[in-house]
């Protein structure tokens, strides 16, 4: 007894729309006579299928007095009335190569070639605020997205590119100061001869800007999260809001807490608490009003291959978010209330096994991402478990999503699996289990202190490693890596070309162009600006009001104008707050707990344990391990899981602080006598790092000290590792299960009950 809104059918001409129908024509007609210039009617009547059916914009149950509708509260089907009916999600992808001139053609071309707005990566030195010719980034410069150390980069990065024009969203977190200070100085200088004001006011983009997540899981913070929070992210939410009104002050981000292994609700609920947290700064802290701060606020949000589950997730986050501002900050603008949100398909899901399989789990979860909404999207390259993609993934991971806006119909309809009773039921539920766990965290006090009390990160990495368990004991299928595995000449047959980054050549010329910035500058100038960014990070009054002298963001403008480099501006903070310096933990009992296998896999359990124990018996101690990172590589899933399986298995292990230099993991290993050392690797600084940890080890008299290693490293790589360089004995891919890599580190480790 349902009924659809269809024209032509009787029941129509007698329907008289409830107030929420009606609203939505009036907020879809002004969207639409906005962006095109035409009207709702235009969209009911010209779109008609080869069969004759006419497709209409949005469609609701006919029996219902107010049904929930798109860009009405509490938007569950979506921010805007008429969604991608006229204007489709904003293709947007991540990415930055290991120089601003090749990252520039890239955007350039893409561009071009019809994506609608620019994400830079940069690379890792660049969010831990240290210049190209630091010492403890040997590794790191120019591997997982282009170094910019002075405002030249940031001017050849948008060569070309008007940045009053196109929509730039900019991933950065730890260094964000001195990123967002070349960002808006290098539009000025685009422009001399235009108002500064009037420039900085057209800039539209994203900045993410959302430390509180790398405290819980992505690791790139520079400062402790006191000042990251109450000073950096408060100013620079003060100081947009005033200046740069079109520019998104944060992205906050699930994804991140999603690729580290949290489930959906999880990920769901601390993304609000993130959001909840960031009003609450905002507004106690630097005295900003809601209504100028929130409707700023933009959302990102993983997608992974729980198909049904990730479109529930972005309806109820919606939900979620609208409901929750509105009862706890009372905001006066429509506009404070709403969830936009960019999404990301999963690197987590593809795998090295077969990779061009990872094309069809990306065109999913693209799927399930704009099914479930989202303005603005990035496509996975589906070699991305190797290394950074090559010109021909990216093309065919933006192509993906060209195919899904222009060939599929799937734009026509705003939220068009609302009403099944699947998808509504899921919404709710995935809303409710959220909603749980954000009363939890608000009840502890919010997510700053509940991110300091460990228990947030704890509860991601045991979502992890519980997966894990579940993947290696085969409950959860992975197509190519635990079920349908090829070998022998099929498996080489995989191998995919991967893009190869000269580490040492990048970085040699970022310090040279550095060092001519640097050449032809104004020391004194150079000296005052720092000086005053010193000094107001001092102060402990609060500088956010947009027009405050001491605001952090106008003082890193003035430092960036002045040609003062990335790691000048950063170390000119560092001076007054210090570095974060982190701490380590292994989740205990979950991969045990989620092994829980029948079968082969069980009796595979069995035999690690008993050949760990046999280890035990000859060898007079337990196989002991270290699970070390090395340089700036921050992301530390594997290096967890792996920590906690092992530990599981019977293995004594020690984890390694992040951010290591060869030399102290070396001494570390040597210090706490470990059989092996475990290095998880996921920036492709492997080719520098592990043999330099090898040289370490011989020159410190531990040559005999096994070193392994895991992660993102393309095969290619391997016979470089394992024999032209020996830097190690074994290179265990993604997909690998921590079952098979025990026992085999165990075959490996020299018994000196033997020698
Ligand atoms: C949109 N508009 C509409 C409309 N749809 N107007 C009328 N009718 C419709 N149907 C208008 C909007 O109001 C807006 O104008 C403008 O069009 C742009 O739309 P938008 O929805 O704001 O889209 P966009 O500009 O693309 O912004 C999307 C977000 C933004 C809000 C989500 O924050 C964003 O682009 N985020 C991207 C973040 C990102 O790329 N992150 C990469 C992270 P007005 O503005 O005038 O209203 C990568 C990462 O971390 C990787 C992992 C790692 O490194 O660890």
């Amino acid at each position: 007894n349902r009924h659809f809104l269809r024209p032509g059918a009787a029941v129509f001409s007698t329907y008289e729309s409830p107030e929420s129908v009606k609203k939505w024509e009036t907020l879809a007609d002004k969207e639409l006579s906005r962006a095109k210039n035409v009207s709702v009617d235009t969209l009911r009547n010209d779109r008609i299928t080869p069969e004759g059916i006419q497709i209409q914009p949005v469609y609701w149950d006919l029996n219902e007095t107010d049904p929930e509708m798109p860009g009405v509260f509490p938007y569950t089907r979506g921010p805007y009335a008429s969604m991608y009916t006229h204007r489709p999600w904003t293709i947007r992808q991540y990415a930055g190569f290991s120089s601003a001139e090749e990252s520039n053609a890239f955007y350039r071309a893409n561009l071009a070639a019809g994506v609608q707005g620019l994400s830079v990566a940069f690379d890792l030195p660049t969010h831990r605020g240290y210049d190209s010719d630091h010492d403890r980034v040997t590794g790191d410069v120019g591997m997982a997205g282009v170094p910019v150390d002075t405002l030249r980069d940031m001017e050849i990065l948008f060569d070309g590119i008007d940045l009053t024009d196109v929509s730039v969203s900019m991933t950065m977190n730890g260094a964000v100061l001195p990123v967002m200070a070349f960002y808006v100085q290098a539009a000025l200088e685009q422009n001399p001869d235009k108002d500064p004001a009037e420039i900085m006011a057209s800039l539209k983009g994203t900045i993410q800007n959302d430390i509180l997540k790398e405290f819980m899981v992505r690791n790139t913070y520079i400062y402790p999260p006191e000042p990251s929070i109450r000073r950096i992210i408060a100013d620079i939410m003060g100081f947009t809001s005033v200046h740069m009104p079109k520019f998104n002050s944060l992205s906050i981000s699930g994804y991140h807490i999603q690729e580290a292994g949290a489930d959906a609700a999880l990920e769901l609920a601390f993304t609000i608490a993130d959001g909840l947290e960031y009003i609450r700064t905002a507004v106690d802290v630097a005295g900003l009003d809601v209504d100028s701060v929130a409707p700023r606020l933009s959302f990102f949000w993983g997608i992974g291959m729980n198909f049904y589950t990730e479109i529930a997730k972005l309806r109820a986050g919606r939900r979620l978010w609208a409901t929750l501002v509105k009862e706890k900050f009372q905001p006066k603008k429509e506009k404070s209330l709403l969830l936009r949100t960019h999404c990301q398909t999963s690197g987590y899901s593809l795998t090295e096994a077969q990779p061009q399989n990872n094309i069809i789990r990306t065109t999913i979860e693209a799927m399930a991402a704009v099914l479930g909404g989202t303005q603005s999207l990035h496509t996975n390259s589906y070699d991305e478990a190797l290394a950074l993609p090559t010109v021909q993934s990216a093309r065919v991971a933006r192509n993906t999503q060209l195919i899904l806006q222009e060939e599929t119909g799937i734009c026509d309809v705003a939220d068009p699996l609302a009403g099944s009773y699947f998808i509504e039921s899921l919404t709710d539920e995935i809303a409710d289990k959220a909603l749980e766990i954000i009363q939890e965290v608000e009840e502890y006090g919010g997510m700053t202190k509940y991110i300091d009390s460990g228990t947030a990160k704890m509860r991601v990495e045991e979502s992890a490693t519980r997966k894990q368990g579940r993947i290696d004991s085969k409950q959860e299928t992975i197509v190519g890596v635990n079920k349908y595995q090829l070998d022998g000449d099929a498996a080489k047959e995989e191998m995919v070309e991967v893009l190869q980054i000269d580490n040492a050549k990048a970085r040699k010329t970022q310090v040279a162009r550095m060092n001519e910035v640097k050449a032809s500058r104004d020391e004194n100038l150079v000296r005052e600006a720092l000086d005053k960014l010193t000094a107001s990070a001092k102060l402990t009054t609060t500088t956010s009001l947009g027009d405050n002298p001491n605001n952090l963001m106008k003082l890193a403008i003035d430092a960036a104008a002045v040609r003062c480099t990335l790691g000048e501006i950063s170390e000119a903070l560092e001076v007054a707050w210090g570095r974060h310096v982190p701490t380590s933990s292994v989740v205990q009992g979950a991969y045990n707990a989620s092994y829980n296998a029948k079968g082969s896999s069980a009796t595979e359990y069995e035999t690690v344990l008993q050949e760990v124990q046999a280890f035990e018996d000859s060898e007079g101690r337990r196989p002991r391990i270290l699970v070390a990172k090395i340089g700036q590589d921050g992301h530390d899933r594997g290096a967890k899981v792996i920590a906690s399986g092992f530990s599981d298995l019977g293995f004594d292990v020690d984890v390694g602080p992040l951010f290591q230099t060869p030399e102290e993991v070396a001494i570390q290993a040597i210090d706490s006598d470990v059989h092996v050392i475990g290095i998880s690797s996921q920036a492709a600084a492997h080719k520098t790092l592990l043999p330099a940890l090898k040289k370490e080890l011989e020159e410190k008299g531990a040559g005999s000290v096994l070193v392994v290693a895991g992660g993102v490293i393309p095969p290619q790589d391997y016979d470089f590792l394992m024999k032209e360089t020996q830097s190690c004995s074994a290179v265990f891919g993604p997909g690998t299960r921590v079952t098979d890599a025990a026992l085999q580190v165990l075959g490996l480790i020299p018994r000196e009950s033997q020698d």
